[in-house]
């Protein structure tokens, strides 16, 4: 123990990364021991694929100021073509928002993202695919569960006023994002003293306070939050020890897709960040990542199959 506090963070993780690198190996994916039993919507139901493959989550932004793809897929009609091509290619969870979140994303109100995200939950229900609501806000977790939704992912950690007692009602998956500071303002100059550290204690506290408020334990994911009041060394480093999060025994979600650190180390605008994407994709896979969030589900399925033949081969060795 003396010796370890004597180590730099970088150091100490390495340092405990040569402990944690035992873990046992659960389908094609590195699972820490602790996962006894996964809840269905985190599991890999596709019987062409092994059971724990990691998922693939679809964003659907219904917002006509979306920085990437909202603009473009603003009807119900188009919204809906769109999911359906993601289903053919082999979607699990399609993530549906009708808030951005980015920096310079304007304020929407309560009712106008219900309207925007409860038609398109309601025809997308009728595709038999898991659907996600990406919102903080509890009337819309509501209204969207209402009308078919099976999974909240909220960039706030349910921390807004009723957002948690409304996850308990609801009973459903929940995703705990973090995020340092709020989406206005939230990437000028994030500090952390150690953002591994920071990061884990804050997502165990939410972790704690959902189960303590009566959320089954297998119902939560957790997700460190890409861009979210980080620097391009913090996402860095998150990603270079997501094991840290795995470790914590939740289903770690994980969205790179698109975001403008891939932009920062490219120098591409955000319409030329594939390749970088599907890069960070196959990290996060092989590192334990359970869901993929991603603009580009086709090509992130392939990546898929690659990592998946991969460690098909990899675990017949091993046996
Ligand atoms: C994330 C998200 C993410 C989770 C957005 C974008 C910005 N939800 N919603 N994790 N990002 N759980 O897609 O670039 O990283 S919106």
């Amino acid at each position: 123990m003396g010796t370890y506090y004597c180590l730099g963070s970088v150091e100490r993780y390495l340092f405990e990364m040569s402990f944690t690198s035992n873990r046992c190996r659960i389908g094609s994916n590195f699972l820490p021991c602790k996962v006894s039993k996964l809840h269905p919507l985190y599991q890999n139901l596709d019987k062409s694929s092994p059971a724990n493959a990691p998922l693939i989550m679809g964003i659907l932004n219904i917002t006509p100021d979306s920085f990437h793809d909202g603009s473009h897929y603003n009807t119900l009609e188009l919204a809906v073509s769109r999911a359906q091509a993601m289903i053919e290619a082999g979607v699990d969870i399609i993530d549906v928002g009708g808030e951005s979140t980015w920096p310079g994303a304007a304020n929407v109100s309560e009712t106008e993202e219900i309207e925007r995200i409860v038609p398109i939950i309601k025809k997308l229900q009728q595709f038999g695919v898991n659907i996600s609501i990406d919102t903080s806000k509890p009337a819309v977790m509501r209204a969207a569960v209402g009308a078919g939704a099976n999974m909240i992912n909220d960039v706030r950690a349910l921390q807004l006023e009723g957002a948690l007692q409304t996850a308990v009602d609801l009973k459903v998956p929940v995703c705990l994002m973090h995020m340092q500071g709020k989406p206005r303002g939230m990437q000028n100059a994030p500090q952390y003293q150690d953002v591994i550290e920071e990061v884990l204690a804050f997502l165990q506290r939410r972790v704690r306070v959902c189960e303590e408020a009566g959320i089954d334990r297998q119902l939560l994911s957790i997700d460190p939050g890409f861009g979210f009041g980080k620097t391009l060394k913090h996402n860095l480093i998150m990603l270079t020890y997501l094991e840290k999060f795995v470790d914590l025994g939740l289903p770690v979600l994980v969205g790179l897709s698109r975001k403008s650190m891939l932009g920062e180390m490219t120098t591409k605008p955000v319409n030329q960040r594939l390749a970088s994407s599907l890069t960070v994709a196959l990290v996060a896979m092989q590192k334990g990542a359970r869901i993929i969030r991603v603009h580009d589900v086709d090509e992130t399925c392939d990546v898929r199959r690659v990592y998946v033949a991969l460690e098909k081969l990899n675990r017949e060795h091993k046996t």
